[in-house]
């Protein structure tokens, strides 16, 4: 798979946002003639570590998805663009899952591997995270575990991975990531690498008997960082949870872990009457778990409350500093109480900005 050569436009772009946002770094011009006799003679070209670093906060700055954007110039790149074997990439992955959690306080990060290039594609992740957790079909079709992760389970058991002796509903999946020269390889991941919290909620006694847990450190590893016309599709990065993508989603969807009807059962709620709102009562109390349980082990968390009042600061600076915030009102609005929150009341600009990432169809399947 050979890709093709870097537009040049896509280089200027970047180039010149780049020198217009570091004074410091003097006028583009000199720079785009180097990067355009570089693309002339080999088809792409080498970005300064400096570009690196500002391309991946750019590329976080314009996620019209993400609504933690406030922080964009804290974060941390570990530049490991020479790093492109299938072991190597692995180990540097868990030595990110390590440095990410900083014992709790979790630094925003991102690992940068090798890039796209014509006639060397880049080494890729399968995985949408590098931690995930299994999801196991049973003979009567319910599954234990994470219903998502339902294909990837099976593929990596036909690849070769043996699950847990006992199967659990928190199993964590192995690291699969593909180069030209080795194809697809299973790493497990070192226990060390992974850092997990039990949920228990601040006055209901039985909730830690659901035996519900959930892993610290979210790291995307399936999104392609564009930066100036370069692809690079192995280049996983996090930040923290916000409480309600694990109480409201991951454990409450219908189609992932589904506890809701159970906490309501448990909390003696009326569930034969939609009227009484059991499912939402239910979940507040979920959600309370979380929360709670992320602070109670010292690990970074932010509510939908305080991300949605700092996301309207972000859009605030953005408007002063003469930039266009893109943001896709659907992803920004929290899935719990979502018009109590200020990001509902309004509507964002919605266009593309690059560098950025990119859920490309075919990572991570
Ligand atoms: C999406 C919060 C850091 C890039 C999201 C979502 C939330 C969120 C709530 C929506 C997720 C969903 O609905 O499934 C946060 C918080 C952060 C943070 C609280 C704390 C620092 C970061 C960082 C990056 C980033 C460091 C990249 C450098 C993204 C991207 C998406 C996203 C690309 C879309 C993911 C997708 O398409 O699946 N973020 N984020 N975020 N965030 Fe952030
Ligand atoms: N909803 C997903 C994670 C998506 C990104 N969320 C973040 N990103 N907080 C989940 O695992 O529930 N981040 O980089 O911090």
């Amino acid at each position: 798979a050979t890709r093709p050569a870097v537009e040049f436009a896509e280089a200027e772009d970047f180039l010149r946002l780049f020198h217009a946002e570091h004074p410091e770094a003097g006028p583009p011009g000199p720079r785009l003639d180097t990067v355009r006799a570089e693309l002339d003679r080999s088809g792409t070209y080498r970005h300064t570590p400096a570009e690196l670093v500002f391309g991946a906060r750019a590329a976080w700055r314009n996620n019209a998805r993400c609504i933690g954007r406030l922080y964009w110039q804290s974060l941390q790149v570990r530049d490991l663009r020479s790093v492109s074997a299938a072991g190597e990439v692995a180990g540097h992955c868990f030595d990110h899952l390590r440095v990410a959690f900083n014992g709790g306080r979790i630094r925003p990060l991102i690992s940068v591997f090798a890039p796209e290039l014509p006639g060397r594609p880049a080494p890729r992740i399968w995985n949408e995270q590098l931690i995930r957790y299994a999801g196991y079909e049973q003979s009567d079709g319910h599954v234990l575990g994470d219903p998502r992760y339902r294909a990837f389970t099976s593929e990596v058991v036909r690849r070769g991975w043996r699950p847990p002796e006992q199967p659990g509903a928190f199993d964590v999946l192995p690291l699969v990531v593909e180069t030209v020269e080795e194809g697809p390889r299973l790493f497990e991941l070192p226990a060390a690498a992974v850092q997990e919290v039990a949920l228990e909620h601040p006055e209901l006694e039985w909730f830690a008997e659901l035996g519900m847990r959930w892993h610290a450190v979210p790291v995307i590893s399936n999104n392609r960082l564009e930066i100036g016309g370069v692809s690079y599709p192995a280049a996983p990065f996090n930040g923290w949870y916000m409480g309600t993508e694990i109480g409201a989603r991951n454990l409450a969807d219908n189609d992932r872990y589904a506890v809701v009807p159970e906490v309501a059962k448990r909390m003696g709620l009326d569930t034969s009457d939609e009227a009484t709102l059991w499912r939402d009562r239910a979940l507040v109390e979920l959600n309370r778990a979380v929360l709670h349980s992320y602070r109670q082990n010292g690990v970074s968390i932010t509510d939908h409350h305080t991300e949605s009042r700092r996301f309207l600061i972000h859009l605030e600076r953005e408007q002063r500093a003469g930039r266009r915030c893109p943001a896709d009102w659907s992803w920004i609005v929290p899935p719990l109480s979502g018009a109590q929150t200020p990001v509902f009341h309004r509507y964002y600009d919605t266009d593309v900005q690059r560098p950025n990432f990119f859920t490309d169809a075919d990572a991570g399947r």
